[in-house]
């Protein structure tokens, strides 16, 4: 195809065609060669300026239509560098492609031109290319700026050029609509000046200067309720919060004054009548809710918004919003794929204009925009920006023209607006609505205001921007502005804005008069969890339906072409159940649960075949490439089987997959890391949500965190997944921590998991690498077939001898291989190896009785392959010791205390394990030697380097 073709020479696609030809003429071969061939013979004195390709009446200026093209189009482009976005009047930066000048034209060669060289609907109702580039000025340079021209998809090119040009988003509203905004805008801004006098000095982040992100969020939610969008779910940070809270959630401003109440002398709640263990809240600006979205005089919506409790760590709500939404807008309850209807549920996300730039979860959660894994049909984001990120102003806080860019590279159009232009607001939200609903993509407003005080409303702003805020000073609020703007169009009379200010201000002060607000209510309780975490449910499986379920595992579908080296392999190890190993069980623990209904969500990098190639979820047609699920296929699903490979991504994934747990709690979710290290890229969602969340908000989630760990001499990465750091944050019964390690106990943990639905919390599962096909770790059918997970593996060889034992041995995870893998193993006829499979909560009962069940012991020791800094022994050290009373000596067998977790040296690995094996077995004396050993190998590693 050529880029153009000669019926198009005319009309509206002449301006292209003649920037085309210049093109030509500069350098014939940087047009196609078909156009080349066309140009060859063209004369463009010929150029018809009518639009009917006759005969032109007047044959223009080649040189003045190319200028006029380019002007037109630069204003189309760039136009946004030249709108007055800046509520305090602060001077666009302009361009000077702006001008005509800039082409070597005048108005007056504009106005001699037709507006036929200008493409759109502008072109319909102007004569003149003067008229039109005065329109579309008016247009794009006027108090909203659009930034599309990163957008590549000409489809969704043309339909945004036509929204703008069109003006069918925008246009003065009318009377009845102007004054509803009048009554809203009062209250946005009488609620928070309230707060102020009444709560003096107080803390609220005022949403002041940004106003109108109330009024656009009503918009947008009456617009999703207009199309039977039942929900939205919504994530923001402090700034604004409390103003959402009461008018876009409904939250009564009686309970928002409540929790302003500072309690009264002697009222102060003692710790004993605190709301219960496993409680300790959150200030009131991270509080989430769900309610119906109302607004004043008007029917409920009826749109159920949920907002997502956050932490203050700005931006990291955003995945989890995600998640949230997703798990809202998919139906887990046939057998296959979910089904995605992205109409079940609005996700809207609002930034800090510091925050979005700066923090990286916000580039993070745009790549999973559209991915199909992740994708929730579009997310409206607005960056309230208020030009200031606590006392830090833009030329510090990002490196781009706008706070918005970053959303550029993922093609997400941007909509910049002044946030003291009421009907440019609403206007940009119609269009980032109907755009999401048309192409089921991302849109971004970055509304431009400013900020009324100091990051908090303690702070003095002017110490650090005392320009700024001496204009802020005298810079009327949105609704006085807004309120003129009504007197002038003689919507309202004179007086009247403000006696609705003084009606809005006596509710506020009857409001918090009466009694409901001055009792603080804890929030967020409904999830606390009441039920002991040890309790174990029943979790085997019949062995016949373990056969059946294997069986149609192995199925394929007709005319399916597996490769044939997995295939083989596949029958080899998945073609009996007589020897199971991790990744088989995981099938059958899947494979069993989809059986029940329960629906399975499984992510992370490279999850789909498994990052040791153990898994294979999704095999792959040789010949025409095809997927094909297994699990999605199997005839005894009665719910959804979910593998995706995540993008290369752990805040932003793991933040999802939390999100996607908090709301779908029929499923059984799981996040696994490529290698367990790569999980603390995500410590702040770990610690701001999947081990707190439950005792900051009440949000109980099950998620599953599967992390690859053990030492095999790999380095300092890829060996641990720092164990100690989930071991560090567990309290209060908030998290599952376990390694296991046989196939049967991953069995028997991963359905246990998917039964506690009533006593939800976070599994925290260290997984194998080297154990995935150790003969050591495969499970049979008994084992999956009966029984349950046992929290601690005694030594059953040696309980046969029980009073012999003097030595125990107490280890978790792969180590447990090596030690009753060495030469010293059946020489230590006094020593018992025992497991400690779960080690949060503690399992105290079953270690007792472990530790009972010798009779003649004389030391417990841990033996463990991390460093003595890391791994569990920090926290096993204090509860063995309490355990046994002081009756036994708890002896640690280890390495050293290190700053990174595993050597580089895969020769210096093996020797050192061999050492701490030996001294686990041979005790102290052999232990010192062996230490010493250590230390001599350490050395001279340390020399050699
Ligand atoms: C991850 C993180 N880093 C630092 C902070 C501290 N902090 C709180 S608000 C703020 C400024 C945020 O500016 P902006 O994103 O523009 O939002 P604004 O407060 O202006 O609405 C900072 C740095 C934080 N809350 N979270």
């Amino acid at each position: 195809m050529s880029e153009i073709s000669e019926r198009e020479f005319y009309g509206p696609n002449l301006g292209y065609v003649l920037e085309l030809y210049e093109r030509f003429r500069e350098d014939p071969d940087s047009v196609d060669e078909e156009t080349r061939r066309l140009f060859e013979h063209w004369r463009p004195r010929e150029v018809s300026l009518d639009g009917r390709g006759g005969v032109a009446a007047a044959p223009a200026d080649v040189e003045k239509i190319v200028g006029a093209t380019k002007f037109i189009r630069h204003i189309r482009d760039f136009g946004h560098m030249a709108a007055h976005l800046d509520p305090l009047g602060s001077e666009p930066p302009g361009d000077p492609t702006l001008d005509p000048s800039f082409y070597r034209i005048s108005e007056e060669d504009l106005a001699e031109l037709p507006s036929s060289i200008v493409d759109g609907p502008v072109a319909g109702r102007t004569s003149t290319a003067k008229e039109a580039a005065d329109e579309l000025r008016r247009l794009y340079c006027s108090t909203t700026g659009y930034d599309f021209g990163h957008v590549h998809d000409p489809e969704e090119r043309f339909w945004l050029r036509e929204a703008v040009e069109s003006e069918r988003f925008g246009g003065k509203l009318d009377a009845g609509e102007a004054k509803r905004l009048l009554k809203r805008l009062t209250r946005v801004d009488t609620f928070e000046k309230f707060l102020h006098r009444t709560f003096l000095g107080q803390k609220r982040f005022s949403v002041e200067g940004n106003d109108m992100v109330v009024p656009m969020l009503d918009r947008l939610l009456e617009l999703a309720a207009d199309s039977g969008i039942p929900g939205a779910v919504l994530g923001m940070a402090h700034r604004g919060r409390l103003n959402v809270l009461a008018h876009v959630l409904g939250k009564p401003y009686e309970k928002i004054f409540a929790e302003f109440q500072q309690p009264e002398k002697g009222e102060q709640p003692s710790v004993a009548e605190s709301p219960g263990e496993g409680w300790v809240g959150d200030v009131k600006y991270h509080l989430g809710i769900r309610g119906y979205h109302l607004e004043e005089g008007e029917e409920d919506t009826r749109v159920e918004v949920t907002l997502a409790p956050n932490p203050s760590h700005l931006e990291h709500v955003n995945p989890v919003v995600e998640g949230m939404a997703r798990a809202a807008q998919e139906d887990r309850g046939n057998p296959g794929a979910p089904e995605q209807d992205v109409d079940a549920a609005l996700p809207i996300l609002l930034h800090g204009d510091a925050a979005f730039p700066g923090e990286g979860v916000a580039a993070e959660t745009l790549n999973l925009s559209r991915l199909r894994g992740y994708a929730t049909g579009g997310t409206i984001h607005i960056i309230t920006n208020n030009q200031l990120g606590f006392t830090t102003e833009k030329e510090d806080a990002y490196s781009t023209t706008y706070a918005s860019d970053l959303a550029k590279g993922f093609e997400i159009p941007v909509v910049h607006v002044n946030a003291d232009d009421p009907e440019a607001c609403l206007a940009a939200v119609s269009m980032a609505y109907a755009y999401r609903q048309r192409f089921h993509k991302d849109f971004l407003i970055d509304l431009v205001g400013y900020r009324r005080y100091g990051h908090n409303e303690g702070d003095e702003p002017s110490y650090t921007q005392p320009l700024m805020y001496e204009k802020i000073r005298n810079h009327p609020s949105v609704r006085e502005i807004w309120a003129k703007e009504l007197e002038e169009r003689g919507i309202i009379e004179e007086g009247e804005a403000e006696r609705l200010v003084e009606e809005v201000y006596a509710k506020m002060q009857e409001i918090h008069r009466s009694p409901a607000a001055k009792k603080v209510e804890e929030e967020g309780m409904g999830d606390a969890p009441r039920t002991p975490l040890v309790e174990i449910p029943e979790t085997a499986v019949p062995a016949e339906r373990l056969e059946a379920l294997n069986e149609a595992m192995l199925e394929r579908p007709e005319g399916f072409n597996p490769n044939p080296k997995l295939e083989r392999l596949f029958r080899r190890n998945r073609g009996s159940l007589e020897q199971i190993d991790w990744a088989h069980a995981e099938a059958l623990a899947f494979a069993s649960l989809v059986e029940e209904g329960v629906p399975i969500r499984l992510t992370g990098e490279d999850t789909e075949r498994g990052t040791f190639s153990q898994r294979h979820a999704v095999l792959h047609d040789v010949e025409t490439g095809e997927r094909y699920v297994p699990l999605q296929n199997i005839p005894q699903a009665k719910a959804s089987f979910a593998v995706y490979n995540s993008p290369l991504s752990e805040v932003a994934t793991m933040g999802f997959e939390y999100g996607y747990s908090v709301y779908a709690r029929d499923a059984l979710v799981l996040w696994e890391a490529q290698y367990g290290d790569f999980a603390n890229v995500g410590q702040a969602m770990i610690d701001q949500f999947v081990v707190s969340g439950q005792a900051k908000w009440g949000q109980s989630s099950g998620l599953v965190m599967l992390l690859p760990h053990g030492y095999e001499g790999q380095g300092p990465e890829h060996s641990s997944a720092r164990l100690e750091r989930y071991l560090q944050l567990a309290a209060q019964e908030n998290i599952r921590v376990a390694n296991c390690t046989t196939a049967a106990q991953y069995f028997h943990i991963l359905r246990a998991q998917a039964m506690l639905t009533d006593n939800r919390r976070p599994l925290i599962l260290m997984t194998p690498k080297s154990l995935l096909r150790h003969p050591m770790a495969a499970s049979t059918l008994e084992e999956l077939a009966s029984g349950r997970f046992q929290p601690v593996l005694d030594d059953a060889e040696a309980r046969e001898r029980s009073d012999s034992i003097e030595r125990l041995i107490l280890c978790s995870g792969k180590f447990y291989t090596e030690l009753v893998g060495s030469e010293y193993r059946d020489e230590a006829e006094d020593t018992a190896v025992a497991r400690v499979e779960l080690l949060y909560p503690f399992p105290e009962e079953q270690l007792r009785e472990v530790i009972g069940g010798y009779p003649n012991l004389r030391e417990v020791l841990w033996v463990q392959e991390e460093p003595k800094n890391m791994g569990a022994w920090s926290f096993m050290e204090p509860r063995l010791r309490e355990l046994v009373s002081g009756e036994l000596p708890i002896i640690y067998v280890g390495k050293p205390a290190r700053p990174s977790p595993a050597q580089g040296s895969a020769n210096f690995h093996r020797r050192e394990h061999a050492e701490i094996v030996s001294r686990a077995f041979r005790g102290e004396d052999g232990g010192r030697k062996a230490e010493a050993a250590v230390r001599g190998v350490q050395a001279r590693t340390t020399q050699g380097a």
